[in-house]
Parts: C-alpha cells; sequence; structure tokens
C-alpha cells in the first residue's frame, strides 16, 4: 500500500469537531503529579492544532467551553464517529461521564444516525480504527463490558471490533500507538513486544519519546508535538510529511494529538 491511502483509508477526513479549552482545563485530570498546564498555554496549542486541522484538508466545527467539564476539550473519548453515524460512548472517568450529553446535540446536526453505547464504560481515546477493524483496548477507562457492548454497537455500523489489551501505565490504548499509513502503525516498544499488531509493519518510538506514539495521521500528513525531535526526525526519514505540533501543555494533563478532534469523512 501507498503512503498516500485509498479513498475509503482510515485517515482520510474532511471533517472534524473539537471544543475550546474551557479555563478550568488547568484542573484536567492527570495520574501522575506533573504541574497543571497554564490556560493561555492549552490555547495556544488549541488554536495550532486546529490551523493544522485545516491545514490538511479538514472543515473543523468548534464547539463552546464547557467550565464544567475540565477534560471536554477531548472530545475524543466521549463518542465514536464514522461516515455512517456516530456512538455515544460511556466514559469511564467519572468526572467525564456528563460529556455525553454536551456532545450529543452536536453530533445529531451532523449525523442522521446516532447511537448510544447501552452498558460498560468506554472512551474513545482507547479505539484504534485500522483499516480491517477497530482495536478495542481494555484499559482503566474501558472495561470488557463497554467493549462488549461497543462492538455490538460497531457491528450496526457493518464494523468489527477487536478486544486488546493496554499496556500498564498509560492511561488509553491510543496512548501508546496510532496508524501511520494503511499497513504501519507507530507505537511503544513495550507496546509492540505484546505482538498485538502482527499483522502491521511497526516503527518504534525512540527512546525517551514514548509520549510521540499519539501521533494523528490526517490525510497526507501525520502531526506529532514538537518537542520529539527524534520522532520527527525518524518519520520524515521515512518520507512522511511530519506536522509538528505543540503539545507539552496537554501532555502534563495526559493528552496527545489524537484527543482532541472527533474526525470523519463526509459524503
Ligand atoms: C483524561 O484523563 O481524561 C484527560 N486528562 C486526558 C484525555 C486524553 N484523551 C485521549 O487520550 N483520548
Amino acid at each position: 500500500m501507498s503512503r498516500s491511502g485509498s479513498a475509503s483509508s482510515p485517515y482520510r477526513f474532511n471533517r472534524a469537531i473539537v471544543r475550546t479549552p474551557a479555563r478550568s482545563v488547568i484542573d484536567g485530570l492527570r495520574a501522575g503529579d506533573q504541574c497543571s498546564p497554564t490556560y493561555d498555554g492549552v490555547r495556544a496549542e488549541h488554536q495550532a492544532y486546529v490551523a493544522a486541522l485545516e491545514a490538511a484538508g479538514v472543515a473543523v466545527t468548534i464547539l463552546p467551553a464547557l467550565e464544567a467539564f475540565p477534560d471536554s476539550i477531548f472530545v475524543e473519548d466521549p463518542a465514536l464517529v464514522f461516515p455512517e453515524g456516530a456512538i455515544l460512548l460511556r466514559p469511564g472517568a467519572p468526572s467525564r461521564a456528563n460529556e455525553v450529553q454536551e456532545i450529543a446535540p452536536a453530533l445529531r446536526e451532523v449525523f442522521q444516525t446516532v447511537i448510544a453505547l447501552p452498558s460498560g464504560v468506554a472512551d474513545g481515546g482507547d479505539v484504534l480504527v485500522t483499516p480491517s477493524n477497530l482495536m478495542i483496548g481494555l484499559s482503566n477507562r474501558t472495561d470488557r463490558a463497554g467493549a462488549n457492548a461497543l462492538i455490538a454497537c460497531l457491528a450496526e455500523f457493518g464494523h468489527e471490533g477487536q478486544i486488546v489489551e493496554t499496556p500498564d501505565e498509560v492511561l488509553h490504548f491510543k496512548t501508546a500507538c496510532s496508524l501511520l499509513d494503511e499497513e504501519t502503525i507507530f507505537c511503544t516498544p513495550k507496546l509492540a513486544e505484546t505482538g498485538v499488531f502482527a499483522r502491521f509493519k511497526l516503527v518504534v518510538t525512540p527512546d525517551g519519546e514514548e509520549a510521540a506514539a499519539n501521533a494523528l495521521r490526517i490525510n497526507d500528513v501525520v502531526l506529532v508535538g514538537s518537542a520529539f525531535s527524534k520522532t520527527i526526525e525518524l518519520l520524515d526519514r521515512l518520507r512522511y510529511k511530519v506536522v509538528p505540533v505543540p503539545t507539552s501543555e496537554i501532555g502534563k494533563i495526559d493528552a496527545g494529538l489524537s484527543c482532541m478532534s472527533l474526525r470523519w469523512r463526509a459524503a
């Protein structure tokens, strides 16, 4: 397969939804004891991200900030979207559960079919869309009940789900991996060692740059955190068109590049 991808490829997008960060983003969840990001820093990173999506050919809908939900900038987690419709998820962090009601009206405006996960918990950050199926990582945010319920929801859209394990000490499955093209995954050495990506070619994150694994392929480019110079050099050498985007502030609250948008290809 070429590095550009076919029309139905999982990274050909022309629409995206994002949400403006709230001032409360400084209180966003984090697993470690990292210091808080600044609001201005997150806002600047968010603006750079939206500009990168637009430059990649995506029309971006920007939803208003939600002060009551510090992590609501991470719209990837409460829903999954496809050209055929959307699935409202059940985020695993209690403080994020009601983000679903907040994003639902925006999804109902653009998708004729919107279904809701009936049980369990599941975050969009645990779902990696590949050309052949959707890999669903079990994590602290996605349990087996949620993953099984999600597989049933995916079937309604004609998609297949596969349950996999998320390595310990990472928030979401996609914290540790991303799709570079239809046959290549970029992931941490720890995730590579599990063998879960046996059907793919693998590119492994350089030493000390494991956090770069949450890159984002959009159309012809790969967005990569701008602090990850070894990753940028590596992917550049492999002839990907790399677009560095700043992520050091959102990184303090365990986020990366996929988290800040819901993306799909509209007809
Ligand atoms: C959280 O813990 O939920 C947020 N601070 C970060 C969410 C990142 N989302 C993602 O990886 N999909």
